[in-house]
């Protein structure tokens, strides 16, 4: 092992967290390194690389305001981007901003271990490097430990296999091949209608089927971004202060409850929704998160969407959402999805009634029948929200391990921080609003909270930062009553820890919006960083 070095701070992942994090805390005139997994810039947009993966915020929204020319020069080309496209920007960002020289890739950290006696993160790699740095940054993402493939007799099976979350950077063809994809989340939504397009038949295995909203996507014209561009400081304004981090003229959340208008009214509101495109039919009405009816009667509309486009009944009703909510599982944005299973060479496999029972060396055998396969695709997820954090070894004062102080329930404060875990900071953590928002406006809320934080530290003479047991527990108890006062943790999904066997199952993120997230983030700094504890830097003795 190399002798260590020491750095102001450390910043884990470069992502669009990382990469921001790293050019704040440089405009502060601190020293970083920013240890990179990945070969490139970008995070998510660099492992989930699927054919069809693109992002369901749009572009214009979907991207960095801290530059207000990088925001004017930088051209998108469509509504909603496409994976190649926000890997460009990422790649764009780095090389204007200068950031790869501070960015070790190819490198994982394995450790970050707090030193009580040197008031330091001592952090290992799994190059064997070691450094110590004063402040330790986990912008690891949310959506970035993928769910790994546990089905009996994988390691037997003789065809190619592909994770939809570490998919190969050389072009996969699949033209010819009979392919299953397994599970129909958000990446499997969008990949299944591009592999359909290219192989000889496509076997689609559903546990759960999911509400899907037609993306309505195409290219962006000259005129439009141009006129976005005139009133971008006002738009990204409006984002900040909104609830979901998207500009109240996009997705337009209705303050009436949708049993107030006429059956005609609400049925004319949800057609024109539906004809927008994107999630916006979630805020058709105000209560169609917190009411069960509400909920159900913008359900049935989209179940009625899908019969209407899908030909076969049995795979229409098969399609058709009936476990969860709409929007308490993360809402889908489709291409051309239901239209896909009326292609010949489409089938629809419910393994919710036959569950899988193993990959054998041909394929994949369920109760009743084997499908042979040339190859299988995982579109299975991601231990999302904590599982990037928890695959480090994280150690705070006394030894404790992330692993055993959330070993129930993730507890931060605001989502930032740990107790226990001094001069530590998530970006978009377990109990912030990270993966119910536009994660750019998160990202950068919580990016610029940290450096402005630092930056009060270095000039009050302040060298540790620690949240208070009681804030934190106080927070924990809000972000779950507020989880409470609606309907989400009505579903088994990610946000509830659902999709990993022996995870608590707990509402992680935090619902109360992020216009709400933010004065409250900016009210706890304003009152000299209320429930946190900071120590003076030691005087040395002689
Ligand atoms: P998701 O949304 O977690 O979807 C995973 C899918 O895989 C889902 O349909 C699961 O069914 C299915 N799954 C998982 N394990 C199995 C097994 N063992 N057998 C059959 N089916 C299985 O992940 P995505 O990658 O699509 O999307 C994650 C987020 O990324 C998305 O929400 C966007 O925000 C971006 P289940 O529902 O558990 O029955």
């Amino acid at each position: 092992m190399s002798e260590s070095k020491h750095v102001d701070a450390v910043i884990v992942g470069a992502g669009f967290s990382g990469m921001y994090m790293l050019y704040r805390l440089r405009n502060l005139g601190m020293t970083s390194i920013v240890y990179e997994a990945g070969s490139e810039v970008g995070g998510t947009w660099y492992w989930n690389r699927y054919p069809g993966a693109r992002c369901d915020v749009e572009s214009m929204e979907y991207s960095y305001s801290f530059s207000p020319e990088l925001e004017q020069e930088w051209e998108w080309t469509e509504r909603y981007p496409s994976q190649p496209e926000i890997l460009r920007y990422a790649n764009h960002v780095a090389d204007r901003f200068d950031l790869r020289r501070d960015i070790r890739f190819n490198t994982r950290v394995t450790s970050a271990r707090f030193d009580e006696e040197a008031r330091r993160w001592r952090v290992q790699t799994d190059q064997g490097e070691e450094v110590t740095a004063r402040f330790c940054v986990m912008a690891t993402g949310c959506l970035s430990a993928p769910n790994q493939p546990k089905f009996e007799g994988l390691d037997e099976y003789e065809g190619d296999s592909y994770h939809t979350a570490i998919w190969p950077h050389e072009e996969v063809d699949f033209t010819g091949k009979r392919v299953g994809i397994i599970g129909t989340g958000s990446s499997a939504i969008q990949s299944i209608p591009q592999i359909a397009k290219q192989a000889d038949h496509l076997y689609v295995f559903q546990r759960t089927p999911n509400f899907s909203m037609p993306a309505h996507n195409h290219d962006l014209s000259d005129e439009f971004q141009r006129s976005m561009k005139e009133r971008y400081r006002e738009h990204r304004q409006q984002a900040r202060e909104s609830a979901f981090g998207i500009p109240f003229e996009v997705t337009e959340i209705s303050q009436q409850p949708a049993l107030e208008v006429t059956p005609e009214e609400r049925r004319e509101e949800l057609k024109r929704r539906w004809a927008t495109g994107g999630a916006t039919i979630i805020a058709s009405f105000a209560d169609v998160l917190t009411d069960k009816e509400a909920n159900d009667l913008v359900a049935e509309f989209v179940r009625e969407r899908i019969r209407e486009v899908v030909d076969d009944p049995e795979t229409a009703e098969l399609l058709c959402p009936d476990d969860h909510p709409i929007g308490t599982k993360r809402p889908c944005v489709d291409i051309e999805y239901f239209e896909t299973y009326n292609r010949d060479n489409v089938s629809l496999i419910g393994v919710r009634s036959d569950p899988i029972e193993r990959i054998t060396p041909k394929g994949v055998r369920t109760g009743q029948a084997e499908f042979e396969l040339d190859a299988i695709v995982f579109a299975i997820g991601f231990d999302a929200m904590t599982g990037a954090l928890l695959r480090m070894d994280i150690q705070g004062r006394g030894g404790l391990t992330l692993k055993e102080k959330w070993q129930d329930v993730p507890h931060t404060y605001l989502g930032l921080t740990v107790s226990g875990f001094p001069n530590m900071f998530v970006i978009t953590g377990p109990g912030s609003p990270s993966v119910l928002s536009n994660m750019m406006v998160s990202i950068e809320q919580h990016v610029e909270w940290v450096s402005d934080c630092i930056a009060h530290m270095n000039e009050h003479g302040f060298e540790i930062i620690e949240a208070s047991a009681d804030a934190e527990d106080e927070w924990v108890q809000h972000v779950d009553a507020v989880g409470k006062s609606t309907l989400y943790p009505l579903a088994n999904s990610w946000y509830m820890g659902a999709n990993i066997p022996g995870k608590p199952r707990v509402f992680t993120p935090y619902i109360g919006g992020v216009g709400n997230y933010r004065k409250t983030c900016d009210e706890v700094a304003r009152e000299g960083y209320r429930g946190f504890e900071l120590e003076p830097e030691r005087v040395a003795v002689s």
